[in-house]
């Protein structure tokens, strides 16, 4: 089955959003295979957003990031990538749908509160780095109520 990491960024630890996004993940029918309140290393957080080491608001993302403690899950189900990007809304608040994460509780681009893995690839990556440990699968009776 295919997995996404989702990660609470620190504005949405302080808000106390994660009980709320938690729940929305879950009631998806998305399953929670790994769950961690860290504080984020620099080193970590550069790798983590490596593809953007360009851009100029790459030092002001990193220093969010560090804000604070993030929670980091792992979700898996039938193509959880596209479907928690599409709960998670635009990378920009402002373009984002009310009934999404961020179309519902964020505002600005640089206070988007959440991350969600955007490729099947890039999950798995960083699944590996956030969690080098591993994540266990496990079997639920709630598969047989959500797949046909
Ligand atoms: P997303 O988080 O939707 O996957 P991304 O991977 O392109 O978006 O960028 C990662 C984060 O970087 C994003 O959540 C917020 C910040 N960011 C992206 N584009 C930005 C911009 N134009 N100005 C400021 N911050 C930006
Ligand atoms: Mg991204």
């Amino acid at each position: 089955m295919e997995r996404t990491y989702v990660m609470v960024k620190p504005d949405g630890v302080q808000r106390g959003l994660v009980g709320e996004i938690l729940k929305r993940f879950e009631q998806r029918g998305y399953q929670l295979l790994a769950l961690e309140l860290i504080h984020p290393t620099k080193e970590r957080l550069e790798e983590h957003y490596q593809d953007l080491k360009s851009k100029p608001f790459f030092p002001a993302l990193v220093e969010y990031m560090m804000s604070g403690p993030v929670v980091g899950m792992v979700f898996s189900g039938l193509e959880v990538v596209k479907g928690g990007r599409k709960m998670v809304g635009e990378t920009n608040p402002l373009n984002s749908l009310p009934g999404s994460i961020r179309g519902d509780f964020c505002i600005c681009v640089g206070k988007n509160i959440i991350h969600a893995s955007d490729a099947v690839d890039s999950a798995e990556r960083e699944i590996a780095l956030w969690f080098p440990n591993g994540v266990k699968n496990y079997s639920s009776p709630m598969q047989g109520l959500l797949y046909e």
